[in-house]
């Protein structure tokens, strides 16, 4: 239980309240009316977030908030109460917090009793261990940091990043601690490769989120130990809570983004189609992938490079015996409207000579044993290997000028990999030596932000070298990540069960701010089969980052490998996600804005709709598009839950009233999808890349009663979007299909749309 003591004195400067307790000091931050910041300083006096940087910072607090003098009161003696307009935060003795709407609505309270852990172990068998010299884990009872608060008995909750399982998280426990663990994924792991440590609760009256910004080791108990609360903790490090305000799930993830940051618009191009393989190993099978793409009519922007195209693993060097001179075959793909991608890892080989090595090993650029006295060494894929020491910018500028090299040559996305880190020697020990900046630090502290500083080294030189917006695929990352990187979830495998897994996964990655993400479709590991494979590509085909990769050892899962039917399918929905391009560029222009993602569970839209809380197997893209597809094998019906309103079948034009259940075909080569009435969605003609043709034309579909949009459009590439260059439309079309248009800006470079055609929802049938 939580014992600081009687509050002695608080003292308040601008928003900032420094409270004494009789044992503890705590801060209490009031960022915006909705955004509550309550620091435990146990560990350090200053945040040192690696989530919310000072721009973040800078960009929250020009909301502009002042504490008034009517803003803190002692209403009952030795209470204190922060109001800002719309919450209310009571601090009491002891040393608890709890928040409040403005009409005394509890919203997130301290759990006043002690936390009754579930015990794997009796008391008596973990005396019987240490006995025999075992060593027992710790209970969460002993963790210097922790945070337990009371919740509804039905309260949904979500978040957590990749975590694998249900949307709703509630009955399960989770660590973040970033995992590289190749075995099947499932609901009962509790860390995988990310660590968001950030969880949204969808409180009957007022939906809220509880940011935990610590980066040690740290862990979740989603009423899983006791239906009345949550209960955090961490190894290290202190208690530095972001409530999060807003009453509705939507705001929330808004409040969210606006404190770590919001996905930044991607090139066009790298929300197309990418292929991969681990196992691709030379140039003649890219090549051959890659024409293959054309010779069959599916649309492809990339055939990405996995780790073959180095030299023996060395990262930064160029395999020339397999893969022919440097820049040759990026110039040769180029001409077909293929960009190269390339995978790098952080481990960098042991090798006398080796640039990166030397370079490394000069500056002292790497982790430090734990008593500092020579490079740590783990292995990877180059065998012994020294692993950068991210943490420090002058390590991430030499990494960039490396990246520069890269991106020189031609390449034009980069794809971080092994960057949790992973190690094949047992994992990096905690006492490993690293430094933030100048202060050295340990691994303990910065294991969780490795992947995070990585991509932000790779990110800020490409974006500052090319002038282009980046595209970083990254597998590890921290909250904060997405204004750096976008991310897939590694490796899954050809399993049914991770194709399910696939929409609560990606639908609670958006919601965590990553607005551009995706798995390996197909499934990296294990063997796919060619129902698991069109039902995979109909399913991800709403996806921002649409890649279908697959595992050296593991049946190839090239479409063409499974015959004429599965070709078919599988051509049918890359052209389905093409044609869906303007719309998806639209929800990412809208993202900037408000913080959303593409890819948003049900309960994101429909909040007040119990059946929407855990609905697992269906998504919206944005507001308009309802997706639901078959993830069952041997399924040719499917069963839809559509929410409130009037929808349409994007397939049939068949219009349905919602809140209900209704029950649809689904052969194999058809996914149901739904359009609400009084949308107007943009798309383009026909291509097999972005940069094929130029989009002199768009389309818009639309559904019976007419409606409008506002469309975006810009050159897809550069920067110059940021400084006003794009165009923005607004579409209104008649009941009668009239369409009027306004130009709501106007792009110094960018050529207008020529010519717009309506298409009527029945028509494209
Ligand atoms: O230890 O580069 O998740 O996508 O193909 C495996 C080889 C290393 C793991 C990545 C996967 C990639 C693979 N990598």
């Amino acid at each position: 239980m939580l014992d600081y003591g009687k509050i002695k004195t608080w003292e308040v400067k601008d928003n900032v309240i420094s409270i004494s307790f009789e044992k503890q000091k705590m801060i209490v931050t009031v960022l915006t009316d909705e955004i509550i910041n309550v620091f435990v300083p146990i560990w350090s006096e200053d945040h040192r977030s690696k989530a919310i940087e000072e721009e973040d910072m800078e960009r929250v607090l020009s909301k502009g908030y002042t504490l008034n003098a009517e803003s803190i009161t002692t209403p009952d003696g030795n209470a204190l109460q922060i109001s800002t307009n719309n919450l209310k935060a009571i601090i009491t003795d002891g040393g608890y917090v709890d928040f409040y709407t403005m009409d005394g609505y509890p919203v997130s309270r301290q759990f006043r009793g002690e936390r009754v852990p579930i015990k794997t172990l009796g008391i008596w068998e973990m005396e019987l261990l240490k006995a025999e010299g075992h060593t027992v884990a710790d209970t969460v009872l002993n963790k210097p940091v922790s945070d337990t608060r009371v919740i509804e008995r039905d309260e949904p909750i979500y978040g957590l990043g990749d975590k694998m399982g249900l949307l709703d998280k509630r009955s399960y426990e989770y660590e973040n601690w970033n995992t590289d663990d190749p075995s099947a994924h499932n609901e009962q792991y509790r860390s995988l490769y990310k660590s968001i440590p950030f969880i949204i609760c969808k409180k009957s009256k007022y939906a809220y989120g509880l940011f935990y910004d610590n980066t040690f080791h740290s862990y979740f108990d989603i009423a899983k130990e006791n239906r009345e609360y949550v209960a955090y903790s961490a190894d290290d490090g202190n208690l530095d809570l972001y409530f999060i305000g807003g009453g509705k799930i939507k705001n929330v993830i808004g409040n969210y983004t606006l404190l770590t940051g919001r996905t930044p618009l991607p090139q066009l191009w790298t929300l197309g189609y990418h292929q991969c393989r681990w196992g691709y190993s030379s140039a003649k099978d890219i090549t051959e992938v890659a024409e293959k793409f054309r010779e069959l009519d599916i649309p492809c922007e990339s055939v990405q490079y996995d780790i073959d195209y180095m030299d023996g693993y060395r990262v930064f060097t160029w395999n020339e015996k397999d893969y022919g001179p440097k820049g040759e075959l990026f110039d040769k793909l180029y001409k077909k409207g293929f960009k190269p991608v390339v995978i790098i890892d952080p481990g960098t080989k042991r090798e006398e000579g080796y640039f990166m090595y030397e370079e490394g090993t000069k500056n002292g650029f790497f982790f430090r044993n734990a008593e500092d006295t020579e490079d740590y060494v783990n292995e990877v894929w180059p065998g012994e290997a020294n692993y950068p020491d991210f943490g420090r910018s002058e390590v991430r500028k030499w990494w960039g000028k490396h990246i520069n090299d890269l991106t020189d040559m031609g390449v034009a996305a980069i794809w971080n990999d092994m960057n949790e880190p992973a190690s094949f020697r047992g994992p990096l020990p905690e006492d490993v030596v690293g430094y933030d900046e100048d202060r050295r630090t340990t691994h303990r502290e910065l294991h969780n932000v490795y992947g995070h500083f990585m991509g932000k080294a790779t990110y800020e030189a490409m974006k500052e070298h090319t002038k282009k917006r980046p595209l970083v695929i990254t597998r590890a990352c921290y909250s904060g990540s997405q204004k750096y990187c976008a991310v897939w979830t590694g490796d899954n495998q050809s399993l049914w069960s991770h194709l399910q897994g696939m929409i609560p996964q990606l639908c609670t990655l958006g919601m965590c701010g990553f607005a551009v993400n995706g798995v390996d479709i197909g499934g990296f590991g294990a063997d796919t089969t060619p129902e698991l494979l069109c039902r995979w590509i109909e399913a991800a085909c709403f996806s921002t980052f649409f890649r279908n990769h697959s595992a050296n050892g593991c049946t190839r899962q090239e479409p063409w490998l499974f015959g004429d039917e599965v070709v078919d399918i599988y051509r049918k929905y890359v052209k389905l996600h093409y044609r869906f391009l303007p719309y998806i560029y639209d929800l990412l222009h809208e993202e900037q804005e408000n913080g959303l993602p593409v890819m948003r569970p049900l309960v994101l839209h429909y909040e007040n709709d119990p059946v929407t809380f855990n609905l697992n197997d269906e998504f919206l893209v944005g507001e308009k598009v309802l997706v639901a597809p078959v993830v069952n094998p041997g399924e040719t019906m499917r069963k839809v839950y559509l929410p409130e309103g009037t929808w349409y079948s994007y397939n049939t034009g068949e219009k349905y009233e919602g809140s209900k259940y209704i029950l649809e075909e689904a052969p194999l080569d058809h996914m149901p999808i739904y359009i609400k009435a009084g949308s107007v969605i943009p798309f383009y003609d026909e291509m097999s890349y972005v940069g094929e043709k130029n989009f002199n034309k768009i389309n818009l579909l639309v559904t019976p009663e007419g409606g409008n949009c506002i469309h975006y459009q810009d050159g897809g590439e550069d920067l110059s979007y940021l400084n006003g260059n794009y165009n923005l439309y607004r579409f209104t079309v008649g009941p009668n299909g009239a369409l009027s248009t306004e130009l709501l800006n106007k792009a110094e470079t960018v050529a207008e749309y020529k010519e717009f055609a309506v298409i009527s929802l029945k028509k494209i049938v």
